[in-house]
């Protein structure tokens, strides 16, 4: 299969209902096969303009429907994304590589967010109070803010779009999203699935390109009021900074280097499974995979044995093989970095236990695949242990103790995610204290959040915002403080109050 349209084919952007100017492409290449798919546009901040402006022209009748109205377009957009579940999943596999039985469950976390935020529109709470002063009524509720600006990354191309895009539009929001040019399909699909569902136009647009020209115009847009990113440190920082000078409102979410903890006292063969599934499924290119083992050294060798004994197992293909694990990385600039990484670990003088290795020869010299590694020996200064590789390399940290480790696992920049293997009670509820991340996990591995709870992470993985669970709502909505005088006098706070 060449593509997904039967021929190669341009795509365009979808601004105020239509489908626009789709000049300038560039192809998009499917990881597991270096196949042309399709061509993707790179936009100019001209398309950027024209977008706001139909988003924020939209906006304005979106914002008078009713939020249960708003809701049912919503239960609409999950029946349409489960009734084309696996297609949607192979497309996704096309575009992005991870394995089939992972792509289909991203597209759940749609049709779960599509739910669940369809719930909210007959919820979006605001909170009544009592006024300091008689016969006068005080409430604060939620409002839209307007035209809300989306940056996603590749790695989660649909189910990210989702956990941002879904609680705006139910919140009275009108959208412009900017998709990763590596994974363009998912985002002509769910708008196609918009449309379907009777999404009124100019409420959702894509505009497809980069993000130094489309991501760099959305931010300084001033029509554009809210920022809600998920991708690179570097970038994510770029864009604070400049949201910072414009005060304008930006959600980040920067990744993480998230360590599994395996104590002394451990199930290791479920630890095992954990630290497999979440270092080495989607080939480690997830913000929230596992990257450093932090082992209780009397623990270390046993769980560097299973371990050994468990990778050679993982199939490595193409995803659309179902009995494929690890499927290929994004591209070979993904893989420059992760062999990057390789020789820093092996100049710091960590252990190469297995792995290392790009994959050229044939089946695999038409895609970009690399072996899932291990290093042991890593200490937590180690660049290997403190910097985000995003691929499938994970490195053993011994430690003497749980203070030791709980220490370790702080002492990285990131805080997004985290897990412990134990059996000892205490340990629990004091790792669940003291992990600072903003995920913790007890005996499961560092991946695998479910959308009806916030998700994003302490420190330099984002600026405090939450994507899914109630708490995204707090990005796309500001608070409005209304009071209502029914004394027919003038009544003045904080003076005219019966002392
Ligand atoms: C990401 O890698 O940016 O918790 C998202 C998980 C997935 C989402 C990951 N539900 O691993």
């Amino acid at each position: 299969m060449t593509d997904y349209f039967g021929q190669i084919r341009n795509l365009k952007n979808y601004i105020n209902g239509e489908w626009v100017r789709g000049e300038n492409t560039v192809p998009v290449i499917n990881p597991a096969t270096s196949e042309e798919i399709v061509y993707v546009p790179l936009s100019t901040k001209e398309t950027v303009d024209e977008a706001v402006k139909a988003a924020k022209q939209a906006q304005k009748e979106w914002a008078l429907v009713p939020a249960p109205q708003r809701a049912e377009i919503l239960y609409k957009v999950g029946y349409l994304l489960k009734e084309r579940k696996e297609t949607l999943a192979r497309l996704l596999t096309m575009e992005n590589g991870k394995v089939l039985e992972e792509a289909r469950g991203e597209v759940q976390e749609g049709i779960d967010m599509a739910f669940y935020m369809a719930g909210e529109g007959r919820r979006l709470f605001g909170q009544t109070t009592p006024s300091e002063l008689k016969d006068k009524f005080a409430m604060s509720m939620r409002v839209p803010i307007g035209v809300v600006g989306i940056i996603t990354p590749w790695n989660f191309p649909i189910a990210i779009a989702t956990w941002k895009s879904f609680p705006a539009i139910v919140a009275g929001n009108a959208v412009v999203w900017k998709p990763a040019t590596e994974t363009p399909i998912m985002a002509y699909e769910l708008a196609k699935i918009f449309e379907e569902a009777g999404l009124p136009k100019g409420v959702f647009n894509v505009v497809f390109g980069s993000g130094s020209e489309v991501g760099d115009a959305m931010v300084h847009h001033p029509d554009i009021r809210v920022i809600s990113f998920t991708g690179s440190n570097d970038t994510g920082r770029m864009i604070a900074g400049e949201c910072g000078k414009q005060l304008k409102k930006v959600s980040l979410e920067m990744g993480g280097k998230n360590a599994v903890i395996v104590m002394d006292d451990a199930d290791l063969e479920l630890a095992t499974d954990g630290i497999i599934w979440s270092a080495f499924g989607t080939s480690g290119q997830r913000c929230t995979a596992c990257s450093r083992v932090i082992v209780h050294e009397a623990v270390k060798e046993q769980l560097e044995n299973r371990l050994l004994e468990k990778i050679p197992e993982l199939k490595i293909g193409n995803g659309l093989d179902e009995t494929v694990k690890v499927g290929p990385i994004i591209n070979q600039a993904g893989i420059d970095k992760i062999k990057s990484y390789i020789e820093i670990g092996i100049n710091e003088g960590a252990k190469l236990l297995t792995g290392g290795k790009q994959l050229t020869k044939s089946p695999f010299d038409k895609g970009f695949y690399f072996e899932p590694t291990l290093f042991t020996n890593a200490t937590s200064d180690m660049r290997i242990a403190q910097e985000e590789i995003f691929g499938p390399v994970v490195s053993l940290i011994p430690v003497k103790n749980f203070e030791e480790a709980i220490t370790v696992n702080n002492s990285v920049t990131f805080g997004l995610s985290s897990s412990i293997f134990t059996q000892d009670v205490n340990r629990v509820f004091k790792a669940q204290r003291d992990l600072d991340t903003g995920i913790v996990y007890v005996n499961a591995g560092t991946t695998g959040a479910e959308i009806h709870l916030p998700f994003g992470g302490t420190k330099g993985t984002g600026n405090g915002y939450r994507d899914s669970g109630i708490q995204a709502l707090d990005v796309f909505t500001e608070w409005r403080s209304v009071y209502v005088d029914f004394s027919g006098k003038l009544q003045r706070a904080q003076i005219d109050i019966d002392e």
